[in-house]
C-alpha cells in the first residue's frame, strides 16, 4: 500500500531548510513602497490601501466606537476563552521577568545591569484568514509585561474598511488601544520611518506574508524586528504506547496552517507507523483546509522509523522542531535528550493546540531549525539592558596600568592616555603627603 504519509527509514530523512527571500520583483516592490512611504508618509499610505485593500480611508487609527462595535460581534464564548487565555499568558510570562543587578566590591566598585523596556513597539497583524485572535495575545501580553508603555497594532482593514472584530477584542484585553488599519510593506514603512498619523517604533514583531516578510529584514538595523518565522511544523517522537489517532490529528493542527508545514512522526514502532498513516488519511478526508493539509502531508511529512528512541532523539535534534510532542511510555524520563526544539509537549494529553492557545505558553517559536539557536518569542524580546560600571580610586590606582598596557597594544594612545593623566595625579599626591 502506497501512503500519503510516506514511512522511511531515518537514514533517508533529509530535514529541508530554506529561507524564502521571495522573488526579484517582490523584492523591488517592497523597497519602492517604503521609500514611498518614507518620502510622502500618509499620502502614500492612502494611495496603498486604496490599490492592495481597495478601501479609501481618511483616518487610519480604530475609533473606540468601532472597538464598542467589534465587542458585540464577538460571541460570550470567544470573549471569555480569549480572556481566560490572556491570563494563562500572562501567568507564564510573568515568571520571565529578570531583575536589574549592581554588585558592590570591597574595593569600592560598583557593577551592574539595568532592565528597561522598550518604549514603543509596533504588532503586525495579518488580515484574512491568517488574522488570528491568540497571535494578538501572544505578542502583546509579554511585550505589557515587560513595560512597553506603547504597544500599537497595525492591520489591513477589509474592503469594508473594518478590522476583524475579534482581534480587536484580543488588542483590547491585551491592553492595546492604538491601532492602525494599514496592512503589508507599506505598515512596515509606517512603523519605521513614522508618518503624520502613525509615530515610528523602536522594534516591530509579528508574522506577514511574504512582502511583509521582507520589509522587515529590509528596516532590521533602523529597528529592532522578532525572528522572521517560517511556517509552522510539528514533529512527534512516539513509541507504541501512544494513540495513532491523537498521533495524526496533532500532525493535522501544524500541516493545516500552510502547504510548506513539516508534520514529521519519529517512531521505532511500524505498527504506530503503519496505524498513523491510514488515520492521517481518514482524517484528512472531511478537514476544510483538506487541501492546504495534504499538501503539506505529501510533500513535507514523513513517518520516520527508528531503531530505538536514543536514535529517534538523534533525529529529533537534527531537525530542530518548532513543536515537539513526545507521547512515550514515560515521557519525562526523555526530556533530558532534548537539546533542540522550540516548545516540547509532554504525553498523551498535552496536544500542540493547547500551546497554540491556551496553556501560556508562547506559540511564536523558532521555525525551519532555527530552534538551534534561538527561543520562543518572551519578556526578554521587548527590554533591553544596559551595563553600569562605577569604579573606585582604589581599583583604577591598582588596575590603571593593565588598563594602560592593553590600550598600547592595540596602538590607541588616547585610550590609555584617559587613564594615564588620572594615573599622574594619584602619584603627585602621593608625594605630596
Ligand atoms: N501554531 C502556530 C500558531 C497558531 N496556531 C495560531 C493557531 N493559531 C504557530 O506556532
Ligand atoms: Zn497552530
Amino acid at each position: 500500500m502506497s501512503n500519503m504519509l510516506r514511512i522511511i527509514p531515518a537514514e533517508q530523512y533529509q530535514a529541508k531548510r530554506s529561507v524564502d527571500s521571495g522573488t526579484k520583483e517582490q523584492q523591488e516592490t517592497v523597497k519602492a513602497i517604503l521609500a514611498e512611504v518614507k518620502e510622502r508618509g500618509d499620502q502614500a499610505l492612502r494611495s496603498y490601501t486604496e490599490k492592495f485593500d481597495r478601501v479609501a480611508l481618511a483616518d487610519f487609527r480604530v475609533s473606540e466606537a468601532e472597538f464598542a462595535e467589534a465587542e458585540s460581534l464577538v460571541s460570550k464564548d470567544v470573549q471569555e476563552a480569549l480572556k481566560e487565555a490572556a491570563a494563562n499568558i500572562r501567568d507564564f510570562h510573568e515568571r520571565q521577568v529578570r531583575q536589574s543587578w549592581f554588585s558592590t566590591k570591597e574595593s569600592g566598585t560598583i557593577l551592574g545591569q539595568i532592565i528597561r523596556p522598550l518604549k514603543r513597539v509596533g504588532l503586525y497583524v495579518p488580515g484574512g484568514t491568517a488574522a488570528y485572535p491568540s497571535s494578538v495575545l501572544m505578542n502583546a501580553v509579554p511585550a505589557k509585561i515587560a513595560g512597553v508603555s506603547e504597544v500599537v497594532i497595525t492591520t489591513p482593514p477589509g474592503a469594508d474598511g473594518k478590522v476583524n472584530p475579534a482581534i480587536l477584542f484580543a488588542a483590547k484585553i491585551a491592553g492595546v488601544t492604538e491601532i492602525y488599519k494599514v496592512g503589508g510593506a507599506q505598515a512596515i514603512a509606517a512603523l519605521t520611518y513614522g508618518t503624520e498619523q502613525i509615530k515610528a517604533v523602536d522594534k516591530i514583531v509579528g508574522p506577514g506574508n511574504m512582502y511583509v516578510a521582507l520589509a522587515k529584514r529590509e528596516v532590521f538595523g533602523l529597528v529592532s524586528i522578532d525572528m522572521v518565522a517560517g511556517p509552522s511544523e510539528i514533529a512527534v517522537l512516539a513509541d507504541d504506547t501512544a494513540n495513532p489517532r491523537y498521533v495524526a490529528a496533532d500532525l493535522l493542527s501544524q500541516a493545516e496552517h500552510d502547504p510548506m508545514s513539516a508534520a514529521v512522526l519519529v517512531t521505532p514502532s511500524t505498527t504506530l507507523a503503519q496505524a498513523v498513516a491510514q488515520e492521517v488519511e481518514r482524517q484528512l478526508a472531511d478537514l476544510p483546509r483538506k487541501s492546504i493539509a495534504e499538501a503539506s502531508i505529501r510533500n513535507h511529512g514523513a513517518i520516520i522509523l527508528v531503531n530505538d528512541l536514543d536514535e529517534g532523539f538523534a533525529v529529533i535534534n537534527e531537525i530542530a522542531p518548532e513543536h515537539l510532542e513526545i507521547m512515550t511510555a514515560d515521557p519525562f524520563a526523555h526530556l533530558g535528550k532534548v537539546e533542540n526544539a522550540g516548545a516540547i509537549f509532554l504525553g498523551p494529553y498535552s496536544s500542540e493546540p493547547v500551546g497554540d492557545y491556551f496553556a501560556g505558553s508562547n506559540h511564536v517559536i523558532p521555525t525551519n531549525g532555527t530552534a538551534r539557536f534561538s527561543s520562543p518569542l518572551s519578556v526578554d524580546d521587548f527590554i533591553k539592558k544596559s551595563s553600569v560600571v562605577s569604579y573606585s580610586r582604589r581599583d583604577l590606582e591598582g588596575n590603571g596600568h593593565k588598563i594602560v598596557t592593553l590600550a598600547e597594544q592595540e596602538g590607541l594612545a588616547a585610550h590609555g592616555r584617559a587613564i594615564s593623566e588620572r594615573l599622574r595625579d594619584f602619584t603627585s599626591e602621593e608625594q605630596e603627603r
